[in-house]
């Protein structure tokens, strides 16, 4: 059911905020899916320059992890590289979790083949979009997982 489904969503903090707007509509359109773990993820006020102390840093990592692992489903927006997401991408795929990776090719970026070539189609999903498709791309993972 839509209400219990818990959404691990992965966006770049550190690697750059250039895509926050088009994390905010992801997520938007995800809360119709679930409940959305990594809401912080979208926060406007949110900076590249994160916590700074290396105590606080331990404690996202293992509250992220803790709710990687209570998640149903992750969904990840690669175009702007992190290494924080290609990290949380790889553990995903420890845990069998589906994965849904949505790339916009309008950057001008290549994805990384260690994201491209994860892909099977089935757990793990590397979509290309545009903003606008967002929402039918998302029905249609949500559907088949
Ligand atoms: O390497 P990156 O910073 O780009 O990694 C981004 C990914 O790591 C996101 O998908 C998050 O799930 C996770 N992550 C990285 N930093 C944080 C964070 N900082 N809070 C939560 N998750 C994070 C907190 C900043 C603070 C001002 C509250």
């Amino acid at each position: 059911m839509a209400d219990t489904r818990r959404i691990y969503f992965c966006g770049s903090i550190r690697g750059g905020r250039d895509d926050v707007h088009v994390y905010q509509r992801i997520v938007h359109a995800l809360r119709t899916h679930g409940t959305v773990l990594t809401e912080h993820v979208t926060h406007g006020g949110l900076t590249d320059a994160g916590e700074t102390s290396e105590s606080g840093d331990k404690q996202i990592h293992d509250r992220d992890l803790d709710w990687l692992q209570q998640s149903h489903a992750v969904v990840a927006e690669v175009t702007q590289p992190s290494l924080g997401v290609g990290y949380e991408l790889g553990r995903a795929v420890d845990l069998d979790k589906p994965v849904l990776c949505l790339f916009r090719p309008e950057s001008g970026r290549r994805l990384s083949a260690m994201i491209r070539g994860a892909a099977d189609g089935r757990r793990f999903v590397v979509q290309d979009y545009s903003p606008d498709q967002v929402q039918s791309i998302l029905n249609q993972f949500f559907s088949q997982i």
